[in-house]
Formats: C-alpha cells, sequence, structure tokens
C-alpha cells in the first residue's frame, strides 16, 4: 500500500458504530457557527474542565492524566462538571492532543506542570517511518466517552477536538513543550520532504481521532493548532497549511453537518489561512480585536474569542467592561462564540467564569 501521504482518498472511519445521537443542529453553539441568528451569544471555555475546578483536583487525585482520559467514567463527569456549575453552552470533551499519538504507540507522558513529555523524540526519516496509523479500534474507549456524554448532556452539544499536525509535530520533535521551536523549525526548513512525511502521518492521526468523536455524537469540533502563531505566514502556508486543510477536508466530507472551529495562539497574521483552510469559525486570541478580526477574513466566517483569560483576575467592573465590548464587537460579526483567547488558567476562581457566563448571557439577549 502507498504511504499515506502518497493516497489521494479521504481518510475515512468506517462508521461501524451507530451514531448516537444527530448533531445538535438547533443549539446556540452550532446556530451561531453556522452564522445563524441566536437567543443569546453562546459561551464555553478552553480549558473550562480542568484544574480550575476543586471538584476536578479532587476526583483526579492519585491518577494520572492519560490514564484518566481513557476511563469513560472519568471522562464524562470531568467534561460534565463545568456544563453542571457554570451552565456554558458547551461541553469540550476532556482529553488531549497527544492521547491519540499514545494510542498508536508513541511512549509519552503528560507530567504535572510540564504538560506532554515524549521519551524519544522524532527527527530521521526512520523515527518518522515508525509512526503508525491510528486505527478507530485503538480508540474504541473515546467513542464510549463520547457517547455516555452525549446521552447525560441532552440538548448541550459537545465539542470534540484534535491537535493540528504543526502542533503535533513540534512536541514530537522538539520532545516536549518549546519556547522557540528551534528543532522543528530546522527539520521543516532542514528536510522540507521529511517534514510533510511527519505531518501527513499527524494529519491522519488527527483525522481519525476527529472522526471517532463525531462519529459518536459530538456537535462541533475545534482543531488546536495553538502553536502556529511562532510561525511565519509564508511558512504556515507552505509548510503547515495543507496538512490541517486535509484533516479539516476530511472532516466536511464525512460528517458536512459539524461546524469546524481553527484555533491558535497569536495567530493575527494567520487568521485568513486558517479560516480558509476549511474552518466555519475562526478561534481569535486576545490580541486581536474581534472587530479586526471580522474585517481581516471579510466578515465570511463566524467568530470565537476573545477575552484575555489574565482578565479574570481583575477587579469585576473591569471585567464586566471588557465582556460587554466583546459581546458588542461580536454583534458585528456573522456569527460570535464567547471564549476566552485562551485556556483557563488554572488559578483562575471559578465564580468568576460563573457570573461571566451569566453576564455574556444577559447582555446578549435580545
Ligand atoms: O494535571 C492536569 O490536570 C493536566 C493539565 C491538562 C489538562 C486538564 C493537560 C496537560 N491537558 C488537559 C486537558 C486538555 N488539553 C483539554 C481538555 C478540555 C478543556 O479544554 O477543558 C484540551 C482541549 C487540551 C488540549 C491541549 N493539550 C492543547 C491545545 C489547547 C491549548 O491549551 O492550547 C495543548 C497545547 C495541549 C498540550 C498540553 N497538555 C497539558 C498541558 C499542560 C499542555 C500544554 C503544555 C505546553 O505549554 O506545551
Amino acid at each position: 500500500m502507498a504511504p499515506v501521504w502518497q493516497r489521494r482518498s479521504a481518510w475515512a472511519c468506517e462508521d461501524r458504530e451507530v451514531t448516537s445521537a444527530p448533531p445538535l443542529t438547533d443549539s446556540t453553539l452550532v446556530r451561531a457557527a453556522r452564522q445563524q441568528a441566536v437567543s443569546h451569544t453562546p459561551v464555553w471555555f478552553m480549558r473550562q474542565a480542568g484544574r480550575s475546578l476543586p471538584e476536578y483536583r479532587e476526583l483526579r487525585e492519585g491518577t494520572n492524566m492519560l490514564e484518566s482520559c481513557r476511563q469513560p467514567e472519568m471522562v464524562t463527569e470531568i467534561t460534565l462538571q463545568p456544563v453542571r456549575r457554570h451552565g456554558v453552552d458547551a461541553a469540550i470533551f476532556f482529553s488531549d492532543i497527544v492521547v491519540p499519538l499514545q494510542a498508536v504507540g508513541i511512549d509519552l507522558d503528560i507530567v504535572a506542570g510540564t504538560g506532554p513529555v515524549i521519551a524519544e523524540p522524532i527527527r530521521t526519516r526512520a523515527e518518522v517511518e515508525r509512526i503508525p496509523e491510528l486505527h478507530p479500534d485503538q480508540i474504541s474507549d473515546i467513542a464510549e466517552s463520547v457517547r455516555l456524554l452525549v446521552g447525560e448532556l441532552g440538548e448541550t452539544p459537545l465539542i470534540g477536538f484534535a491537535g493540528a499536525p504543526f502542533t503535533l509535530a513540534s512536541y514530537l520533535v522538539e520532545g516536549g513543550p518549546s519556547k522557540n521551536h528551534e528543532r522543528t523549525k530546522a527539520l521543516m526548513h532542514g528536510d522540507p520532504e521529511l517534514w510533510s512525511d511527519l505531518c501527513a502521518r499527524l494529519a491522519q492521526i488527527s483525522s481519525i481521532f476527529l472522526q471517532v468523536q463525531a462519529g459518536a455524537g459530538a456537535s462541533a469540533i475545534q482543531l488546536f493548532d495553538s502553536w502556529a502563531g511562532h510561525l511565519s505566514r509564508a511558512d504556515y502556508l507552505r509548510h503547515v497549511e495543507p496538512h490541517s486543510r486535509r484533516v479539516l477536508g476530511d472532516l466536511a466530507e464525512h460528517h458536512p453537518d459539524l461546524p469546524r472551529i481553527h484555533f491558535g495562539v497569536g495567530t493575527g497574521e494567520l487568521l485568513v489561512p486558517m479560516a480558509d483552510a476549511g474552518a466555519d469559525v475562526i478561534g481569535v486570541d486576545y490580541r486581536v480585536s474581534l472587530t479586526d478580526a471580522v474585517e481581516r477574513t471579510g466578515g465570511r466566517y463566524a467568530v470565537q474569542g476573545n477575552l484575555d483569560p489574565a482578565l479574570l483576575f481583575a477587579p469585576w467592573e473591569a471585567l464586566e467592561a471588557r465582556v460587554r465590548e466583546i459581546v458588542e464587537e461580536g454583534r458585528q460579526a456573522p456569527g460570535h462564540i464567547f471564549n476566552l483567547g485562551h485556556g483557563v488558567l488554572p488559578s483562575t476562581d471559578p465564580e468568576v467564569l460563573t457570573r461571566v457566563v451569566e453576564l455574556v448571557h444577559e447582555v446578549s439577549a435580545p
């Protein structure tokens, strides 16, 4: 069989599993993503499931992060916690971008206080060629978690997610979190063909990870290219975009009803190519105003964002003013999903998050 990057047909996750529920197309999240009218601006927070919640810390005690991600009852409970507590308009699946990498056999761990750490970084052709394809059977627990969740969530949509090929490649090549992504860029420029082969394999893995979540009942997906903001526009277009486009295109082909959100940090210069790569919604971090994001993307895309997570620590009056401004700016977009510019910081007071949800609902209702 031809290597993955030479095959033309889309990577399909043969849907032997029966979808447990149709996507919640009438939810405010899906409607906003599709540029349809909504009763209020939908709101959810990146990293809403996690360390800012005492009930999360209690449940996780004694269980390693990656093990937690593979236990359907635990995944279900952690995903539901912020929905119950804050009344957000969407749940984000509790997992991690490196879960499908571990599922194909890459030796890695998520180290508390550090993040993903790879036992043997991948830098040579031989190492790249040892990365196997992901098969849906290797993540049957993910499908089970999604089905359990969709049953519990009722009318609240579940957002499935995956890491984009560049962000995954950075962890694999660097061996862990990186400030400058120097080895990653050295590979990208030193051996573009090998780089492309690596990203093609990662695109296959992300594609199946998303399709399994979509097939089991997720109502939308988000592709996280968290570190793409470290790239120039030219490098993004040449070395990264085709692979992310492939992931988003596969999902569109197999699950055309599911809105696709594409997010990165510090990606103000990349908003247009990231949106055009096959997204319905462009994630905007706090460095760019929603007004500028809408203008840059020609008003063609719904936007998601973009409260600075650090502002959750400011006095309520200052925070309230900023939330109101963002909701107001969002009215200029063809669709707006309120979110943070990046993830909830672990020491955030969860009560502030609940107040923000209430405020967004209150001020955005007609
Ligand atoms: O001990 C702990 O509690 C581990 C902390 C943690 C959590 C709660 C990690 C380690 N991952 C997660 C869950 C997670 N990761 C979610 C769950 C749902 C939610 O958002 O509520 C999601 C969507 C992710 C995705 C993820 N993992 C991204 C993309 C999003 C982003 O923040 O940009 C990235 C870059 C990762 C890698 C990762 N995993 C964990 C950490 C601390 C990191 C980042 C490390 C780094 O700075 O490189």
